[in-house]
């Protein structure tokens, strides 16, 4: 038995150094090391042997197996790195190669102006909050002290979903649900930047969907005065430090005073323009005291407190900004309008 066994283990190592495949080597491993193997086959026969004979012979299968062991994982590793080393030699790559550039977009002007709008009034201490764009009737009209026979809700035709669902005139239905997560709590500094929808003829100067930004603040003592200073330092770091502005009286639902800020004209400096239509003010949002009917809604105590709120249409004030004469360029995406308001 001993002889077989070194007869085995000659043959089997000479057959495996002669091997040339991956898969004749595993074909060798299953005919000697496999269940119904060679070497299996003669472990059955150690059953007739004395009990002298048996370790010796036992210690002897070890030994062989662990030789045919050794041989097969060599040559194993070996097919594995010749495989290796004529996939990298196949598939070189030449790492001077000047990189093929990437073209890259430009941010659009309307994404920039909200940016730039957004980090004023971070600046200020305000929060950024945004909401969904379809909204229930409560948040957007009910809320805002536009119950529903309201005449005002005329002033803005809307995109109704169902009887209660609509697209959102104007983002105010987030800071309405703002005001109600704060349970009467100030402060409260928020602006709110989004898409809205009203049911307009597209044209130079309206678009069905705009983009607005409002703003609203909340605490004890907040008056007329706060509005305007706030206000006035965002004219100022929007379009320039020598800005002016003035409020006249108007009409919200929801404010009350409510007003219009108007800039002075950056074209003229307020002597009359074609900008201006010869007024010397170009306007730039509508603001107010937040309505005691809102607040009360809201949860707060207009007894107790005030607020002034104040909402802007982003096109105007890009298009004010970079001499844009037609609203529609903004959703037509011709690449060299896009392209002029690359950041350097
Ligand atoms: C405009 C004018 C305005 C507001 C929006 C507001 C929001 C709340 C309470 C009170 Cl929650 N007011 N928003 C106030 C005045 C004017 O927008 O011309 N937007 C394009």
């Amino acid at each position: 038995m001993q002889t077989r066994l070194q007869e085995m283990k000659e043959s089997a190592l000479g057959q495996i150094s002669q091997v040339t495949e991956a898969a004749q080597l595993q074909d060798l491993r299953v005919k000697y090391l496999g269940k119904k193997g060679e070497l299996t086959e003669l472990l059955r026969g150690m059953g007739s042997l004395s009990p002298e004979e048996r370790p010796v012979v036992g210690q002897l299968v070890n030994e062989v197996r662990e030789a045919l062991e050794a041989a097969f994982s060599g040559k194993q590793k070996a097919f594995e790195e010749a495989a290796l080393n004529a996939k990298l030699s196949s598939q070189t790559i030449d790492v001077t190669l000047p990189g093929r550039p990437v073209p890259a977009g430009t941010m659009h002007p309307l994404s920039r102006i909200i940016e730039e709008i957004e980090d004023i009034f971070i600046g200020l201490g305000f929060e950024v909050a945004e909401g969904p764009e379809v909204e229930m009737d409560h948040f957007n009209f009910e809320m805002l002290n536009l119950p529903k026979d309201h005449p005002a809700r005329d002033m803005q035709d809307t995109f109704y979903v169902t009887e209660e669902l609509l697209l959102r005139t104007q983002t105010s239905p987030v800071q309405a649900r703002t005001m109600l997560k704060k349970e009467g709590k100030t402060p409260l500094k928020m602006i709110c930047p989004g898409k809205v929808y009203r049911r307009d003829d597209d044209d130079a100067t309206h678009s069905h969907q705009f983009t607005q930004i409002e703003g609203l603040v909340i605490d004890k003592k907040i008056g007329m005065s706060d509005l305007k200073g706030t206000l006035l330092t965002f004219a100022r770091q929007m379009f320039g430090e020598n800005q002016q502005i003035r409020l006249r009286p108007s009409f919200f639902p929801f404010t009350e005073p409510s007003v219009e800020v108007d800039l002075q004209c950056f074209n003229c400096g307020g002597q009359g323009c074609r900008v201006c239509k010869q007024t010397g003010w170009i306007e730039i949002l509508g603001a107010g005291m937040v309505h005691p009917r809102v607040l009360e809604m809201a949860g707060y105590n207009p007894e107790e407190v005030s607020g002034f709120a104040f909402g802007m249409g982003v096109e105007r004030i890009a298009m004010l900004k970079y001499a844009v004469e037609d609203i529609r360029h903004f959703y037509t995406n011709d690449v060299r309008f896009l392209r002029q308001f690359n950041r350097g």
